[in-house]
């Protein structure tokens, strides 16, 4: 059978364990305050072992020994809290922390003192402590989507564990306050708190490690200067669409380009030609649907890929996004300046399994649109008749698209035999 003071000096150093990765590693990144919080955590609860070492697990402790322990735990908890709203940059809340810590353990001593039955003592404590987990867990459920990390799961396992166990202390006191004072309870609430305790500090670590993961992938991954996507970052999303769905999508491909654009930064410097670009960039972005994807493709050039688009659809959008370009001057150190796009068009073909072909058939109607004259949309039609696709691109467009089809050049038709 296991040995209680061996599990209690297992405890504590496996506490002391983290608590050295914790400072160590705050060391190395100051800003990571939350390394900070959790490493005071866990020292409140290594205190609180250390004040309980030799004592029997079956004898109750006396009020000014109890409180004193049991708001080292209960700041333990509350510091836990603390460390997980800064870990998910939210608000400290340092009056509750401190509410919380007190809240675990000053009234049980009060209570015996007052003649209160141990029972109901513990039961502040218990309670007092079930709380502090019960807001960890929101801390960690209320977490947006787009925050959401696969580890925060193993530290919500930790704490889901202690609450549950809290809360059936509670029933215990009151209903079989007899097993709860057996050596047995004692070794058995110790070893379930060192599990708790090792899933949640291991889960930390593997939480700031994934989260730090995954803001590098979203570093190389963007364009610093627009936030868009860059070309790593708009193939990765259309690679992970691509694992969604088993078909490949009809989609279309529009490749933008800022006319004249080396004149606006000879005019009026590189970092007005860098405003334009974003304010260029927020006006896309703007235009754009739910599934579609955007990215910063080159210096003055845009890709959009648009989702599950016919040739009609993409034309609509392309000529709707060089109006949103030329039609509203962009203002530009002060002054008033039109800048203008123009945008070349194609459509990935049904059975193409590669985005590439479609990508040069873009880069070609870009050409032509530049050739002849720029602020204009050109489409570029596959060489092969296009299977599925040919419907869709003879389609009738509907009314009020027909004088925008009309101005729109379409490139490449002798060679793709389509009208
Ligand atoms: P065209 O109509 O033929 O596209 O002419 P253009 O002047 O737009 O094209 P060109 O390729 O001659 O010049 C592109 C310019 O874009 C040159 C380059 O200095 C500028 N550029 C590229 N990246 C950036 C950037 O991040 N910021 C700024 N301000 N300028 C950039
Ligand atoms: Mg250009
Ligand atoms: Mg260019």
């Amino acid at each position: 059978m296991l040995d209680f003071n061996t599990l209690q000096v297992a405890s504590i150093s496996s506490r002391l364990a983290f608590v050295v990765v914790f400072f160590v590693t705050l060391l190395r990144h100051p800003r990571e305050v939350y390394f900070g919080v959790w490493a005071g955590a866990l020292c409140c609860s290594l205190a609180a072992s250390i004040l309980m070492l030799g004592d029997p697990p079956s004898v109750p402790l006396n009020g000014v020994k109890g409180s004193a322990v049991y708001i080292l735990y209960g700041a333990s908890l509350a510091l836990s809290w603390a460390g997980l709203r800064h870990f998910y940059e939210r608000p400290p809340r340092i009056p509750q922390t401190l509410v919380l810590a007190l809240a675990s353990g000053l009234p049980y001593g009060v209570l015996l003192q007052a003649g209160a039955t141990m029972s109901w003592s513990l039961t502040t404590v218990f309670g007092g402590i079930a709380l502090s987990t019960a807001l960890c867990i929101m801390e960690i459920l209320r977490t947006p989507a787009s925050m959401r990390l696969w580890t925060q799961y193993i530290v919500l396992l930790g704490f889901s564990g202690y609450f549950c166990v809290f809360l059936l202390s509670i029933g215990v006191v009151h209903f079989a306050s007899e097993r709860l004072a057996s050596p047995e309870s004692g070794i058995f609430s110790l070893l379930f708190d060192l599990w708790c305790d090792v899933f949640i500090q291991v889960g930390y670590l593997a939480m700031v490690s994934e989260r730090a993961h995954l803001k590098l992938s979203r570093l190389a991954e963007t364009d610093p200067l627009t936030g868009l996507a860059n070309r790593r970052g708009l193939f990765a999303a259309m690679s992970r669409r691509a694992g969604r769905t088993p078909s490949p999508p009809r989609c279309a491909i529009l490749l933008a380009d800022i006319d004249h654009f080396k004149s606006i930064n000879d005019t009026y410097g590189h970092d007005s030609g860098d405003a334009v670009l974003i304010d260029f960039a927020e006006r896309f972005r703007s235009v754009m649907r739910k599934d579609d994807l955007i990215a910063r493709w080159g210096g003055e050039e845009f890709l959009v890929v648009l989702d599950q688009a016919d040739t009609t659809t993409a034309i609509a959008i392309a000529e709707r996004l060089r109006g949103m370009a030329a039609g509203q001057p962009f203002s530009v150190n002060g002054a008033a300046v039109t800048v203008t796009a123009s945008i070349g068009v194609s459509i990935v073909a049904a059975g193409e399994e590669r985005i590439e072909p479609a990508l040069s058939r873009a880069d070609a109607a870009l050409y032509a649109a530049k050739r002849d004259g720029r602020n204009r949309v050109c489409l570029e039609q596959p060489a092969a008749p296009l299977r599925a696709d040919t419907g869709a691109a003879r389609a009738e467009p509907p009314s009020g698209l027909r004088e925008a089809m009309d101005a729109v050049q379409i490139v490449g038709q002798q060679r793709s035999g389509m009208a």
